[in-house]
């Protein structure tokens, strides 16, 4: 099933999400319905409190170089872990929860990952590139933490104004 997706300033995406203790049904549920929303909106990454569901739960799927994005390279990452990080780099980064705002954003270039799969095996990984950014963009929202927040403060104070703008011409 398609669900909303939410956009700031919703409090909600400031919720800290739980970890996941029981890998089930609802547990599969709830990644199959992030998948749909997630493609419904072309999106290449989401976290499950994007959709209202407090979970420590993402999905990233990249796009490989032709630009086509290709359901077998999704990944579902539950209980995300980042155990070591190493160098800078900037990106240019949006959300879905923050829709036509693209802006350079500041992460760790390397990383060492924990997490868990859908049947809550545990999996240890190096990630660098734009998996890298977007596992540390997902994770962010976990704790409730959005891409913007990241920004200076100048940075942030033009964002707050673009934003209000966009706000009422949609209304
Ligand atoms: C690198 C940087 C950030 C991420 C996180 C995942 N981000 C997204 O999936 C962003 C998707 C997005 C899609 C949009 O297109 C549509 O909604 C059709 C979009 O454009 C508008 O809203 C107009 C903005 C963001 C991963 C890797
Ligand atoms: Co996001």
């Amino acid at each position: 099933m398609i669900r909303e997706i939410l956009v700031y300033p919703n409090k909600k995406l400031k919720k800290i999400s739980k970890e996941v203790e029981e890998f089930d049904e609802s547990l599969h549920s709830l990644l199959e319905d992030m998948k749909e929303t997630m493609y419904a909106n072309e999106g290449i990454g989401l976290a499950a409190i994007q959709i209202g569901v407090p979970k420590r739960v993402l999905i990233i799927n990249l796009t490989d170089e032709d630009g086509n994005q290709n359901p077998d390279d999704l990944v579902e990452i539950i209980n995300p872990e980042i155990i070591e990080a190493d160098g800078k780099t900037i990106y240019q980064e949006g959300c879905l929860s923050v829709p036509s705002i693209y802006e350079e954003v500041e992460r760790f270039e390397k990383i060492k990952v924990k997490y868990q799969d859908r049947f809550g095996k545990v999996v240890e990984e190096k990630l660098d590139g734009l998996m890298s950014i977007a596992f540390q963009h997902e994770s962010d929202h976990l704790n409730g933490k959005l891409f913007i927040e990241k920004l200076s403060y100048l940075k942030r104070k033009k964002f707050e104004k673009e934003w209000k703008k966009k706000l009422k011409e949609r209304k």
